[in-house]
């Protein structure tokens, strides 16, 4: 292609400034800038901003009266739940692992920004005792739960593990999991697949250069997940494999229960095509999204897209109308996905405006302080208004989410909380298997012993735990790693 060409070719979708440096560049940046270019379809992402544009408007206008919770008919909180039915929804769950008819899709194309890690968020060691990452944390858990099914029904299926990176933590996430030979899981059960990005925009729709051969462009946004699922052969691989349920969640939930049996068996036992799991928002300005009916529509209303009044909104008896916040955790029929990769480039659009990084019109790369442009992003709930029969599972939140999002600085979300939450969750089940332990000490227990508290009595039943910090390990960690952590009677711990 020509340079006229190019320019003709920007320049009608006004975005001609794009080559403004072309003069200044080595061939070598010549190329690079041109592979950026020709990644772009400028009539498309020229529409994406007009539509980015219309619906902040849309947003902004949105009536609190046009808002209700969730009906009680599409709602079940584990916390209400009796243990049978907790079991008959689990059992269900196993079975279907069992079968190999479940899969994980896991959301970790995100940049990090406000954590401030130059790697994948997978790859955080929030400081427990084992020094897990978040990564190992989930492939245990996974390891687990097939461990689960197969004592329950006598047949291991696996899980297959779907890992949604992005241009930049791809190379690095599949490099990790390489280095420590699947922390236990087969290779060919992870499928790593790479979501989009779209072009970072000023007010006016121009689309900024990063470097003077480098266009300024973002990933897509966690809703980046329906199109690369269709267009990285994901699909494809879903319906090989005979996959019906997928558990989608954020890499960030160091509580998170991976390929949940529970959830799986209430969305199986109720026909659900799409869910959410919830929990209590604890205060009107926690930054989750709201799971709620909007003109009729499941939605979730982000955090930052709820108006004042909506968040702070009450009922009769005092609580949040607008409770059930969401915790990017979510279910999925394999059928489901289907329909809407079809149509994902009719989801809505979300605009953040940001900070960024752009080459002036003297040719210097500037670092803005306030914002400047925007960024576009797909969301991943926005296709619940498309299900025929969605349902929310509220769960404890101090069971089920504690999510790592900032730096110790802010002294939430951050990797202090998640590992005291962790930790105290461990604690609360050694206690409930009759173990004794006070508030201060720290004891973790592998994914690999216990998934949610199970398999637990026999190892601390009347067991004091005294000396901080203790791991408990199954008896095959042990044997593996030997013991470095404090264990009960020296067996399947470290000390
Ligand atoms: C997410 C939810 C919010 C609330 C909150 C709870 C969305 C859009 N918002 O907000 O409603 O539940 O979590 O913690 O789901 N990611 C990608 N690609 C991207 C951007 C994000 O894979 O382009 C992943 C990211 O790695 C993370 C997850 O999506 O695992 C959530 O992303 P986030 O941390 O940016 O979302 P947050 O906290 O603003």
């Amino acid at each position: 292609m020509s340079y006229d060409s190019i320019f003709e070719n920007l320049n009608s979708h006004g975005q001609g400034h794009l080559l403004k440096y072309w003069p200044d560049l080595t061939e070598k940046e010549r190329a690079q800038l041109l592979s950026d270019l020709k990644k772009i379809d400028f009539a498309e992402v020229n529409e994406l901003f007009r539509r980015a544009n219309d619906t902040s408007k849309v947003i902004l206008e949105e009536k609190v009266e046009d808002l209700k919770p969730i009906p009680d008919s599409h709602y079940e909180a584990v916390p209400n739940l009796s243990n049978e039915k907790i079991l008959e929804y689990e059992n269900i769950g196993l079975k279907e692992i069992s079968d190999g008819k479940v899969g994980v899709l896991l959301l970790a194309g995100g940049q990090a920004t406000r954590l401030g890690f130059g790697h994948p968020k997978g790859m955080y060691d929030v400081g427990l005792p084992s020094r897990k990452t978040l990564f190992q944390i989930q492939a245990e858990r996974i390891v687990r739960v097939q461990q689960m099914a197969a004592e329950k029904y006598g047949k291991e299926g696996k899980i297959t593990w779907y890992i949604m990176t992005s241009e930049h933590t791809r190379g690095p996430t599949a490099d990790y999991f390489r280095s420590h030979n699947y922390f236990g899981l087969n290779e060919e059960d992870i499928v790593y697949f790479e979501q989009g990005t779209l072009p970072c925009f000023d007010f006016e729709g121009k689309i900024f250069l990063d470097e003077k051969h480098h266009v300024s462009s973002a990933p897509d946004g966690n809703g980046g997940l329906y199109r690369a699922l269709k267009s990285q052969g994901v699909l494809a691989d879903i319906a090989k494999r005979g996959v019906e349920h997928l558990h989608a969640h954020s890499v960030d939930n160091i509580l998170i229960k991976v390929a949940d049996p529970v959830f799986i068996g209430y969305c199986k036992s109720k026909n659900a095509d799409c869910a959410a799991k919830v929990v209590q928002k604890s205060t009107p300005s926690e930054a989750v999204g709201v799971v709620c009916r909007v003109n009729g529509h499941y939605k979730v209303v982000e955090y930052s897209e709820l108006t004042d009044e909506a968040a702070e909104s009450r009922t009769a008896d005092g609580r949040l109308t607008f409770s059930a916040g969401n915790i990017c955790n979510h279910y999925f029929s394999s059928q489901f996905l289907t329909k809407i990769c079809n149509f994902e480039s009719k989801l809505k659009l979300h605009v953040a405006k940001k900070k960024i990084p752009y080459v002036d019109h003297e040719g210097i790369r500037q670092k803005p302080t306030e914002p400047n442009g925007i960024k576009m992003e797909k969301f991943i709930f926005d296709v619940f208004e498309f299900a025929e029969n969605f349902i929310c599972l509220e769960v404890a939140r101090d069971v089920e989410f504690s999510a790592l999002k900032n730096n110790d600085a802010a002294k939430k979300d951050c990797p202090s909380t998640a590992r005291e939450d962790l930790l105290r969750l461990h604690r609360k089940y050694v206690r409930e298997a009759g173990g004794i332990v006070e508030d201060n000490i720290d004891v973790e227990i592998s994914p690999l012993l216990s998934y949610g508290g199970e398999n637990l009595e026999d190892l601390v039943s009347g067991e004091v735990f005294a000396i901080s910090p203790y791991h408990l390990k199954s008896m095959q960690e042990s044997t593996a790693n030997g013991n470095g952590v404090n264990g009960t009677n020296g067996s399947n711990g470290t000390h």
